[in-house]
């Protein structure tokens, strides 16, 4: 297994990159200092930004992960979150999400369409139904009572690109390729040390209408257990789902690893049981209840990104080989 651990100054933050020395296994220092936040990929800096105003502003852990991940699905430049996400192959763009909190309560959506923001909707499902999921024509009629409009998600860049996928192939969905997913999962811990996490994604470029993959639901996108830790997720929904992958990780922490022991165990129980697992990617971020960070991905190109202190840093994670 690859041990090498790089840590760069995120290219939003400095220019040019800038290689530190190796960080601890465990992510020990410099994160143990509350709150921390963490999230998949390097969605920029305003995310991170919008997270930690709220959560230095009194703002709970989930009011700071709502907060950064809308930054992300109102960002018509990225194809994997929200508004200009890449349609489904009948052309429509549909959104999952889910959030949990340190209470252990959870709600999510599945399948929505025209709503921009499922992160929030998810919440109401958490707060303001008897239930933990609504999908679909009943997911988008709750968002419209409890207030929020419809919208058009499609955006021209989006389309152009689907009309040309239309035409290249035989209507099957596109396996995902390292342009073709980047879900955003934040998980924080606030000054408190109480947990929570939110995950968003459109899924799977050009996936069959109705698809939904891991990031809506609890215990494979996400999953957070205020006594444990919280743990999140990235990469191919079908395979994270098969694991469990958040629950997993969340659960192995509970047993005594850390977080970033966890993440690798997650990504070496999909190697052990999928051998095709170079095709496909699937990447972890765990948190512990020290404020202790891990994050480990089946394959190279994982990045993630912490803010901690006010301090916003992209990481390389480690991953198997
Ligand atoms: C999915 N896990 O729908 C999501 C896609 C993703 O980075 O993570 N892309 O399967």
């Amino acid at each position: 297994m690859n041990r090498r651990s790089f840590v760069r100054k995120s290219s939003l933050l400095a220019a040019g990159s800038l290689a530190l020395p190796q960080i601890s296994k465990s992510h020990n220092p410099p994160f143990s200092a509350m709150p921390v936040i963490v999230s998949t990929w390097d969605f920029g800096k305003a995310p991170h930004e919008a997270a930690w105003n709220a959560i230095s502003k009194k703002g709970s852990a989930l009011d700071a992960c709502i907060a950064g991940v809308k930054v992300v699905e109102a960002d018509e430049t990225n194809h994997s979150v929200g508004i200009g996400g890449y349609p489904d192959r009948d052309g429509h763009v549909t959104l999952d999400a889910c959030v949990m909190n340190e209470q252990g309560n959870c709600g999510g959506v599945f399948f929505v369409e025209e709503i921009l923001h499922p992160s929030e909707l998810a919440r109401m499902v958490m707060e303001k139904t008897p239930h933990v999921y609504l999908a679909g024509q009943g997911a988008v009629q709750f968002a419209l009572e409890q207030g929020f409009k419809k919208q058009n998600l499609l955006t021209t860049e989006a389309k152009e690109e689907w009309e040309k996928w239309c035409k290249q192939t035989n209507y099957k969905p596109r396996p995902m390729d390292e342009k073709n997913h980047d879900t955003v999962g934040m998980i924080a811990i606030d000054k408190l040390g109480n947990l929570s996490g939110c995950c968003s994604t459109s899924g799977w470029a050009y996936k069959m209408h109705g698809r939904v993959g891991d990031s809506p639901n609890i215990g494979s996108g996400l999953f957070v257990d205020n006594e444990i830790g919280a743990a999140t997720s990235t990469g191919l929904g079908e395979y994270i789902i098969k694991i469990c992958g958040a629950h997993l990780i969340v659960e192995s922490m509970r047993n005594g690893r850390t977080p970033q022991e966890a993440c690798e165990a997650a990504c070496l129980r999909i190697s052990s049981k999928y051998k095709n697992y170079k095709d496909f990617q699937a990447c972890f971020i765990a948190l512990g209840k020290d404020g202790t960070v891990g994050a480990y991905s089946l394959n190279k190109g994982f990045q993630y990104t912490v803010t901690t202190n006010g301090e916003t840093l992209v990481y390389d994670a480690e991953y198997l080989e």
